[in-house]
């Protein structure tokens, strides 16, 4: 699989715009800063398409981008943001659960874990709101770049053990040095066949 064209599409805030035709979406969602719009910039290979930031809290809306002209990358809200108000974040987190069982051409959602940290109690949720509903998901574990080799052999066992989940779901992964990409890519085109 290569990227040779990606384009912003459109933002959407509420539930009632979010798209629903047959285009096939791959959706990265997980907790604010672990690195969604970074991973969405350097598998198209554009800086600056999603907006990343280490402010956490950058992606508020659900941002679509054409790929190939024939699927799309969704960029999600991160949860696990703690500035904003209690109110406002409950939108956010109904917005962005509703956008995974309501898209009707949702074909894979990548879970970001930051490799370096033991999963947060929303990120727990997450999983079991992704089992319960019986989503298509792997795991990437970003940030890899931080960690030695043999460090990342060892933070994904332990990742494993506290998600009770096969190591084999989980991709190392990094923005910065590039491990992953093929995997990701790869795994994206065995989705598309698949349909
Ligand atoms: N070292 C390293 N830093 C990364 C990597 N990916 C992202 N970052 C940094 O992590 C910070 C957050 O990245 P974003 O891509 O904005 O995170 P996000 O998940 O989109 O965050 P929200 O939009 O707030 O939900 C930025 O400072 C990035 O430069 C990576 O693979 N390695
Ligand atoms: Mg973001």
């Amino acid at each position: 699989m290569i990227i040779r064209k990606a384009e912003y599409k459109t933002s959407v805030v509420s539930l009632d715009k979010i798209i629903k035709d047959d285009v096939p979406e791959f959706a990265f969602v997980g907790r604010s800063n672990v690195g969604k719009s970074s991973l969405i910039n350097f598998l198209t290979g554009r800086n600056g398409l999603a907006k990343a930031s280490s402010t956490p809290g950058k992606t508020r809306m659900i941002n679509y981008f054409d790929i190939n002209d024939s699927f799309r990358f969704v960029d999600l809200p991160g949860y696990g943001f703690a500035k904003v108000g209690k109110s406002q974040f409950d939108v956010w987190e109904s917005t962005l659960s509703q956008y995974l069982i309501e898209s009707p051409s949702l074909v894979m959602i990548f879970f970001l874990l930051d490799i370096r940290h033991a999963p947060s109690l929303q990120d727990r949720q997450m999983l079991e709101y992704l089992l319960f509903h019986r989503l298509p998901f792997s795991i990437i574990a970003t940030k890899a770049d931080k960690l030695s080799k043999a460090a990342i052999g060892r933070q994904i066992e332990m990742l494993a053990k506290e998600l009770k989940l096969r190591k084999e779901i989980f991709l190392p992964c990094s923005s910065i040095t590039g491990l992953g990409k093929d995997k990701i890519l790869d795994l994206i085109e065995s989705k598309l066949e698949e349909k």
